[in-house]
């Protein structure tokens, strides 16, 4: 039968950069679209924000989430806000780690983002602080990401 065991699946909320650091990891032009849907590429799942963001739609982010090989949790570190339950990590069998993204904009709060992150129940040296704009911290992830899962670049 099929598995996701050699697929990335990226979750985390509205706009937090998600498909576009999928974009920048496949080396894909970057350009904004917002994701209505799961989307699956050879070594990725990508979910809309609403999947974790809306409680009614959380089990079906574990569902599609859960047999990949690797979990990208992401947090904008521009968002004050935080819809991630205390420990929600500790529902996956797989790995999980946490990814910090637009650490490029001006209001950008690391700290903030590593204590939803932490809240959430990822280890705090589980945790990458990352732009998809500037390219800062990419390198770094992708070779974290390959210790999980191997994909081309
Ligand atoms: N400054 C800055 N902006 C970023 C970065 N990554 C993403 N963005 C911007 O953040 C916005 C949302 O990015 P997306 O990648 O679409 O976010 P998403 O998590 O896929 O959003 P949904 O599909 O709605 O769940 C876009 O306008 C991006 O240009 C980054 O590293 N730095
Ligand atoms: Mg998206």
């Amino acid at each position: 039968m099929a598995n996701n065991r050699n697929r990335i699946a990226l979750i985390g909320r509205i706009g937090s950069g998600k498909t576009t650091l999928l974009q920048r990891l496949t080396a894909e032009l970057i350009h904004y679209g917002k994701t209505q849907q799961i989307n699956y590429t050879d070594h990725f799942i990508d979910t809309p924000g609403e999947f974790v963001e809306l409680p009614c739609f959380r089990p079906q982010a574990i569902n599609v989430t859960c047999d990949s090989g690797l979990i990208l949790l992401i947090n904008s570190s521009t968002d004050h806000q935080n819809s991630i339950p205390p420990n929600f990590v500790c529902t996956y069998n797989s790995p999980v780690i946490g990814v910090i993204t637009k650490i490029d904009h001006k209001h950008s709060d690391l700290k903030r983002s590593q204590r939803y992150l932490t809240y959430a129940g990822i280890h705090p040296e589980q945790i990458f602080p990352v732009s998809a704009l500037s390219g800062e911290g990419i390198d770094t992830l992708k070779s974290v990401i390959h210790n999980y899962v191997l994909f081309d670049n």
